[in-house]
């Protein structure tokens, strides 16, 4: 396959397409995370009246998936709190024993955060939008930061935000945020991160950093095309970039990353650990979801040694 570094991509892909739901335009930019002894997801199925609804899968392998019908219920006893018509771009993280939901929860004033919690995945707890519109790309680390919740996030505008930079928050209780640190932008000198980037997976602690898989996109005459890249952040002050690489890790080379509802997207958004291999989820042109592996060490030094 083409241009491949250390991320192999698997030779079943696409994994998931919309032939996994029945009311399904597409099916992509997805969460996954271990939970007892298979695998859940959260997965972004933009439906055929194009609203995107988020559906719980299960998987016994990471590979195969069962994606329910009908959307999540996500409960509140605030009437003041909301799920979006559009929602989309969940990601999930475990701290301690419970898990925490992030998506793109669109409001009629811009795109928010929206915020939930399952210990079970059975029942849906939301809680407070964490940040303000606009703001879109938020996952919380999965744990806390100098006693801390801390959280990468991305302040958007209402549109297809021709800019974007990824700022870190922290939070005593998750409710209220504050301590706003800059992480980084885009980068002049790196083709494929001159428009905006934002977080994707959560992200996985090394001993030699926070190991960070983000988006980065780059515009072209006729449009965006977003790329995987790949950064080091300093374990107890992440804002601090130890690394960052100035060659992407994917970049939309396949028919099924070129060609779809929005073509040239690579959009990773979950990863999984398997012994030495780092697994990630990435939703392909906006229609579809792929895996690709790397060896962690491998992807480790080459953030390394390909940094800015
Ligand atoms: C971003 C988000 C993603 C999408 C990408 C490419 O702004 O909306 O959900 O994959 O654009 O269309």
């Amino acid at each position: 396959m083409a241009n491949e570094t250390v991320f192999k991509r698997y030779e079943g892909n696409p994994i998931i397409t919309a032939a996994a739901v029945p009311r399904a335009n597409s099916i992509h930019n997805s969460a996954v995370i271990p939970f007892e002894d298979r695998f859940i997801g959260i997965f972004r199925v933009d439906e055929i009246d194009m609203n995107f609804t988020l559906h719980l899968g299960k998987s016994l392998d990471g590979i195969n998936w069962e994606i329910e019908p009908e959307k999540i219920k996500i409960e509140s006893d605030n009437p003041e709190l909301y799920i979006s018509r559009q929602s989309y771009d969940p990601r999930i993280t475990k701290l301690d024993n419970t898990y925490y939901i992030t998506w793109c929860n669109s409001a009629p004033q811009g795109p928010c955060i929206g915020l939930a919690e399952t210990k079970d995945f059975k029942t849906f707890i939301q809680r407070e939008n964490p940040f303000g519109v606009a703001n879109r790309n938020c996952v919380i680390f999965p744990r806390k930061i100098n006693g801390k919740f801390a959280a990468l996030n991305r302040p958007s505008d209402g549109g297809h935000t021709p800019f974007g930079d990824i700022f870190y928050a922290t939070s005593p209780d998750l409710t209220h945020w504050g301590c706003h640190r800059f992480v980084f932008g885009p980068s002049s000198v790196s083709g494929w991160q001159t428009t905006k980037v934002g977080a994707g997976p959560v992200p996985i602690e090394t001993p030699e950093g926070w190991l960070l898989i983000y988006h980065g996109v780059w515009t072209s005459c006729n449009g965006y095309l977003y790329y995987a890249g790949g950064a080091l952040l300093d374990l107890e002050e992440p804002w601090k970039v130890l690394y960052r690489t100035r060659d992407y890790l994917l970049g939309p080379t396949e028919t099924y990353e070129r060609v779809g509802d929005v073509p040239n997207v690579i959009f990773p958004s979950a990863a999984v650990i398997f012994d030495e291999t780092v697994r990630i989820y990435y939703g392909c042109a906006d229609t579809c979801i792929s895996i690709a592996d790397a060896n962690m060490g491998e992807l480790i030094n080459f953030i390394k040694e390909h940094s800015l």
